[in-house]
């Protein structure tokens, strides 16, 4: 039976770049629950220190406590820290700079629809086939213009990502209809995938497994039902995947002998 790496907690991060996030995410936790149950005490001891009883008169002055100034500030410079200290750096270390040429990244086109994610790969000349809205049908989700040489070795997966670890890998997404939102929990990747524009979304898995691939933008009825597989390979598996993928985009596909 499949292991789900799925449980109460975060899933696994199998991305380069994803602990630098989740530190992010577990310190904005720590103080959330500092400040909660600081002011949870705090209201509790008020209650007990100001409730009504013979003898006391409700005061309609301002205190003139320092410590309600410090701990403004405090949350204030802790909340610039968090900002300029942590996120910034962590997000434009993550954002500002694709991968290098020499660190020889794989691009696959991913084209979202209600409700499913296709994935384009350009196959052994790692050239893009072009493509086109007007040659979408049934067995040709992307739109892939079967004349064109360059097509011909594409490979188009539906609902399946197959990818290898310790590469970087460059999404490029778009989309057919509405906004959908690719989600690759595993890899603390979530963009916006918005009709008429091109993003680029980029990691580099470090471990191998399966996963899943979900939209975190509802996007109609059956959003919930968008979930692709995500297949992380070792290099020499995931040629071997890629020699035996039959080219999907460039010519009908043929049923395979039962
Ligand atoms: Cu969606």
């Amino acid at each position: 039976m499949d292991t789900s790496p799925y449980g109460w907690w975060f899933p696994p991060n199998i991305s380069m770049h994803g602990a630098g996030i989740d530190r992010i995410i577990d310190v904005v936790h720590w103080f959330m629950a500092v400040l909660f149950v600081g002011w949870g005490i705090f209201f509790v001891y008020c209650l007990i220190k100001f409730r009504a009883r013979p003898g006391h008169q409700a005061s309609y002055q301002l205190p003139k406590a320092k410590i309600s100034k410090v701990a403004e500030v405090g949350v204030l410079v802790f909340e610039v820290f968090l900002l300029v200290g942590l996120s910034m750096p962590v997000w434009s270390k993550y954002r500002n700079d694709p991968p290098k040429a020499e660190e020889n990244p794989m691009e696959i086109r991913v084209v979202a629809e209600q409700f499913a994610w296709n994935f384009h790969y350009p196959g052994a000349d790692g050239k893009f086939g072009r493509t086109h809205p007007r040659f979408m049908a049934a067995d040709n989700l992307i739109g892939l213009d079967r004349s064109d040489p360059l097509a011909a070795d594409d490979i188009a997966l539906n609902n399946k990502f197959y990818m290898p670890k310790d590469r970087p890998i460059v999404l490029r997404l778009t989309s057919k209809d509405v906004i959908h939102s690719i989600w690759i929990p595993v890899m603390r990747v979530k963009q916006d995938v918005i009709p008429g524009m091109e993003i680029p979304v980029w990691f580099t898995a470090t471990q191998t497994g399966h996963y899943q691939i979900g939209c975190a933008q509802l996007c109609g009825n059956n959003h919930f039902t968008m979930i692709s597989d995500l297949f992380v390979q070792e290099p020499e598996e995931f040629r071997q995947w890629q020699l035996e993928q039959k080219s999907s985009g460039g010519e009908e596909e043929e049923e395979e002998d039962a």
